[in-house]
């Protein structure tokens, strides 16, 4: 009987601990999966409106001379505590039409060599230009998306509680060669809000 007793016990003890270790587990893996939430109050940033912080721009069928934007994304802080800072990063992939497959294409160019063609012609935040913080450093004697890939964009100023505000981002392709006909590429803009 006392046996029993016994095993009952250490049963329900190896439960609790079992319990607590998921617990556990459970609120590390949500601090480090989501960087944005905080012990108090939480940070939630939304890109006009949507869930989820990187805005998706397209740029395909594009011919020379050709603009994007001005696209503007709206940033919300959904939450309850202030961010203090906004970094932004810009990135992209190739995204070419299905004839750059076709054979009598001979060149295909690749994502970074559009990005290079791709000059940024507008980029502001809070109504500040950010074109300042974004130095030539591909040396082509233009401002563009590939040097805004690799710029330091971050210790921007933050959103506050239940506010929004604007970036608005416009680019043109340059007068380039038929050599880039049927390129394309897909520019994705991440932005993330800190405490
Ligand atoms: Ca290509
Ligand atoms: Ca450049």
């Amino acid at each position: 009987m006392l046996k029993q007793k016994l095993l009952m016990i250490s049963l329900i003890i190896a439960m609790i601990s079992t319990f607590l270790g998921t617990v556990y587990i459970a609120f590390r893996d949500t601090a480090i999966a989501d960087s944005n939430m905080m012990n108090v109050g939480t940070l939630n940033l939304k890109t006009t409106n949507v869930n989820g912080v990187t805005a998706t721009i397209t740029a395909t069928s594009m011919s020379p001379g050709d603009t994007i934007g001005p696209s503007s994304i709206n940033l919300n802080n959904y939450g309850n505590i202030n961010g203090a800072s906004l970094d932004i990063s810009l990135s992209y992939s190739e995204h070419d039409s299905a004839a750059s497959a076709a054979p009598n294409l001979q060149v295909n160019k690749t994502a970074d060599q559009f990005a290079a063609e791709m000059t940024i012609t507008t980029m502001v935040y809070r109504g500040t230009g950010l074109l300042q913080r974004i130095p030539d450093l591909n040396s082509n004697g233009r401002i563009d998306l590939q040097d805004a890939a690799n710029a330091d964009l971050t210790g921007l100023t933050g959103i506050t509680a239940s506010d929004s505000e604007f970036f608005i981002i416009s680019m043109q392709l340059g007068n380039v060669s038929s050599d880039f006909q049927a390129d394309g590429i897909d520019i994705m803009i991440n932005f993330r809000l800190n405490q």
